[in-house]
């Protein structure tokens, strides 16, 4: 394939190399299968499917059907679902469409606080939902990341909230489901976990599933630690069906992206491996050898540790940068993260104190743990090298070296610009 237009084909070929060439750390990224790449950019861009499988608003929808049916039985047998619904455009609007078709405007949910590992979606003041329903925040506790669920208790039975929700983006400890499933029952509550992060992890059974303890609703983005095709997926109790889809088509969007949903299936039929299995293990493996190399090397990290795929280093404390600071020397040395806030951050958002690591993506590109420990040993050397642009230089290309014995599905040439 080749694309007559240059502008745009220098950008890729340069992606493809920054790619190849670089460490992805953003726990949020991943490399996706070749077999996705090549679905996104297959005739199912061109259909539109209104509707659902047997139910739609357009003809000619044969094979759409097919996959949209294929897709919605693996997502439920792999994730133990009554009912998925595989077509919302991504996270953002997988989580509206939950909170919109369940509750009506004004409802009280609970959430964790953005600082303390929440999302956005999660009721954050800058989001529409954070005006359209009165979220009430519960934190971790400062030192061990803990939830304090007598305290949780305490504001589930002040503040009556029609939905207790959890899942997050920045935390780095895996959850006691049922114990917030028995405070949401205290209260007549529903349950809602949003796995977008770890969903990976949770349906290779590495990490705990929240329909395993009797939650209403989970979501996740198909393209996180899944390693699918950006999109959501919704999955719930039967009961909760026809009010999810509703909300989903037409509540919310219009014609769900069929390229993504074909690409979805084959990667949840690929999700439900030994091949993925083993893949997620190593995910975990590697990030407690980063966070332990990292600590080691005297970096500060909340909650002193990992028990997932992701690691959030308080890079203020650690090496006096704040994130934004300590992410541009990384990515000027190939390595990419993002800066993140830390529990209760007195600094701003784009200034935070911190930068969020997670091994998702260098995992699929086959490294394991002695390459851990040198991208923690660089990340140290690195943040630790005070300004000095030769250090930096002399880490890049020992790190680019590195990368160039992992090849990133998908790249093609690798041959654009350094
Ligand atoms: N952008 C994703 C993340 O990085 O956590 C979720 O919105």
């Amino acid at each position: 394939m080749s694309i007559n237009d240059q502008e745009i084909a220098a950008a890729l070929a340069g992606e493809e190399r920054r790619q190849q060439d670089g460490v992805e750390l953003i726990p949020s990224e991943n490399y996706t299968y070749p077999e996705v790449l090549e679905l996104l950019g297959s005739v199912f861009t061109n259909k539109y499917s209104e509707g659902y499988p047997g139910r739609r608003y357009y003809g000619g929808q044969q094979f759409t059907d097919e996959i949209e049916n294929l897709a919605r039985q693996r997502a439920c047998s792999l994730f133990r679902a009554e009912h998925a619904n595989v077509q919302p455009l991504s996270g953002s609007p997988m989580n509206q469409a939950v909170y919109l078709g369940l509750l009506k405007p004004g409802d009280t949910i609970l959430a964790m606080d953005l600082s303390h590992g929440g999302h956005l979606t999660h009721g954050a003041p800058v989001s529409h939902m954070g005006r359209l329903f009165n979220f009430i925040r519960y934190k971790t506790a400062s030192e061990s990341g803990a939830i304090d669920f007598d305290e949780l208790r305490a504001i589930a039975r002040q503040s009556r909230p029609k939905m207790v929700l959890c899942g997050y983006s920045s935390y780095p400890r895996d959850l006691d489901y049922a114990a917030f499933k028995s405070i949401a029952d205290e209260v007549g509550a529903l349950t809602m976990a949003d796995v977008s992060h770890y969903g990976g992890l949770v349906a290779a059974n590495v990490m705990r599933n929240p329909l395993d303890a009797g939650f209403d609703v989970m979501t996740t983005t198909s393209h996180k630690t899944l390693r699918g095709p950006r999109g959501g997926i919704i999955l719930c109790r039967k009961e909760h069906a026809g009010r999810i889809d509703a909300s989903v088509f037409p509540g919310l969007q219009g014609g769900p992206h069929m390229n993504v949903v074909a690409g979805t299936a084959v990667t949840l039929k690929k999700a439900a491996t030994s091949d993925f299995q083993a893949y997620a293990r190593q995910v975990l493996r590697n990030a407690k050898v980063l966070a332990d190399v990292l600590m080691e090397r005297g970096m500060k990290l909340v909650t002193d540790g990992t028990d997932n795929h992701m690691m959030v280093v308080d890079t203020v404390a650690s090496v006096g940068l704040d994130g934004r600071a300590a992410e541009d020397v990384l990515d000027a040395m190939a390595i990419t993260t993002n800066k993140q806030v830390i529990p209760d951050d007195p600094r701003p958002p784009l200034r935070p104190s911190g930068i969020r690591l997670g091994t998702p993506a260098a995992t699929t590109r086959g490294m394991g743990e002695s390459e851990m420990r040198r991208i923690g040993e660089f990340i140290a050397a690195a943040l630790q090298a005070n300004g000095d642009d030769a250090v930096v230089a002399r880490l890049r290309s020992e790190c680019v070296e590195m990368c160039r014995a992992f090849p990133v599905p998908g790249v093609v040439s690798g041959s654009g610009p350094n």
